[in-house]
């Protein structure tokens, strides 16, 4: 039952509680929670092989689009909404998309543009030109390189990142592949990560480096583009290693509820059954609604999502995905832009006193309202309406620059007749938090804050009506 409220408007600050040390996000980390949206690009030699794992053998001269555009994958990703591209510089057939010279198979030994072509080059320059931020894809795993499965190779590693970080930087995101099969010698390479991170860290600090445990962004687990409904952007990583010896596909897909170390997850899937391009996948683009749903299960709990555009053998995105992208950008758009509590009178509800709380609903992310207290009735944060509003969604964004602290929450739906419509229990919030649920007429939203580690900081709460297609299943 709803309480009967006081409303003072000149209380004494509320006390706050001690904060416990929790982890942190980096501030490169906190930037990268902002991107939430941006494609991959799988390109290489199975572009034409109609491969998805080249065996490292394949001619280089295979590789020769006849059309190649960066600034049409540019321009495309612009459309969808996306902030950035990551390309696979070196997929595991170990070809190289920059004339390396740590190996002799790459686009110089190929044809196009007679050997004397640099996609990394091409594509930078067009990140830059249209403001999309450039990240690359390096598998360490090499079913080409002959020094593959030394301790050299380890050296070529190492000398293909320099000449990235180099000639092709700033590199936003750096992604570490977690395959490791045979190499040409029948051994498994012993990889030193350790030397890796540390080139990483002294020749391109901001970036921010994937693998399967980080350091700084971790893989959620699975490659359908899900992240758990409980979404920790901690995890523990001592005693794991990239590969086969990492946490469980649930640990990574939730996170550590008290993870030693900040390693938000990020959600890769593809637009395709496939991550390469392929003509027979050409009728299996995901729609716009399916692309909404993934955006819902991903970005909706706090992750990141990480969507995979492949181009095709002319070098250019086809028109079924460059439809199906522009569609979801629209779906966006049009259902997830209208607050309907925008001018909500919001307050912060503490044992029955209000409190008004203007950082909910000022469309600023960075405004916080902290909710000090954990329990079960009458603590919390509210926004209210004069009138019922039709709603369907409703949008909790946690502040998370100072750790992430809720564990467990209520959400109360209220009419403006005081009657409860609805019940709404949850455990994360993280970076974003998006509900779906059949539509109901409310005017006031009550949040509260059952379980948390330390004061959770609320920024805003929004509620929209979105089509009724769009709603979670
Ligand atoms: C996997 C790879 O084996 C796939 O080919 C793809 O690149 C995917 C993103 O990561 O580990």
């Amino acid at each position: 039952m709803k309480k009967v409220l006081i409303l003072i408007t000149c209380l004494s600050p509320f006390f706050l509680l001690a904060q416990k040390e929790v982890p942190r996000p980096t501030k490169a980390q906190l930037a990268w929670h902002d991107m939430e949206f941006y494609l991959f690009m799988h390109f290489g030699p199975n572009t034409f092989t109609d491969l998805e794992w080249g065996k490292g053998n394949e001619k280089e001269e295979v590789f020769n689009p006849t059309d190649l555009d960066c600034e049409q994958w540019c321009r495309i990703a612009k459309a969808s909404g996306a902030k950035g591209i990551i390309i696979t510089a070196k997929h595991h057939d170990g070809f190289c998309l920059w004339p390396s010279k740590f190996s002799r198979h790459t686009v110089r030994e190929s044809k196009w543009k007679d050997g004397k072509g640099d996609v990394l080059k091409e594509l930078s320059a067009a990140c830059k030109k249209y403001g999309l931020k450039f990240g690359v894809y390096i598998s360490p795993w090499d079913r080409n390189h002959p020094d593959y499965g030394t301790s050299t190779y380890n050296n070529v590693f190492v000398n293909m990142m320099k000449e990235i970080f180099t000639n092709y930087g700033p590199i936003w995101e750096l992604w570490w592949d977690g395959a490791n099969g045979e190499g040409p010698n029948g051994k498994r390479q012993v990889y030193d990560w350790h030397r890796f991170e540390k080139t990483v860290h002294e020749l391109s600090p901001n970036t921010v480096v994937f693998s399967d445990i980080g350091p700084d962004i971790r893989w959620v687990g699975n490659e359908q583009g899900f992240a758990g409904k409980t979404n920790w952007n901690l995890l523990d990583t001592a005693g794991f290693t990239r590969g086969a010896g990492a946490p469980s596909q649930d640990t990574l897909n939730s996170g550590n509820v008290n993870g030693k170390s900040w390693i938000p997850a990020e959600c890769d899937v593809s637009i395709r059954p496939g991550w390469f391009y392929h003509k027979a996948e050409d009728s299996k683009v995901k729609t716009p609604e399916q692309l909404f749903s993934l955006y819902l299960k991903s970005v909706g709990r706090g992750a990141n999502l990480l969507l995979n555009v492949p181009p095709d053998g002319r070098g250019l995105i086809t028109d079924y995905d460059s439809a199906a992208l522009v569609g979801f950008n629209k779906l966006r758009s049009e259902n997830l832009i209208n607050n309907l509590f925008k001018k909500a009178t919001t307050y912060h509800l503490f044992h029955g006193i209000l409190k008004k709380a203007p950082a909910l609903s000022d469309g600023n992310y960075k405004t916080v309202e902290p909710v000090t207290e954990a329990v079960q009735e009458s603590v919390g944060v509210e926004l209210k309406m004069k009138q019922n509003k039709k709603v369907n969604c409703i949008v909790l964004n946690e502040d998370i620059s100072n750790g992430q602290h809720c564990s467990k929450f209520k959400l109360l739906l209220f009419n403006s007749k005081d009657e409860l419509v609805k019940e709404i229990y949850g455990t994360t919030i993280g970076k974003k938090r998006i509900i779906t649920f059949p539509a109901v007429s409310i005017n006031t939203i009550e949040l509260t804050i059952e379980q948390q580690n330390n004061s959770t900081g609320i920024s805003e709460i929004e509620a929209y009506l979105i089509d009724e297609k769009l709603i979670e299943k």
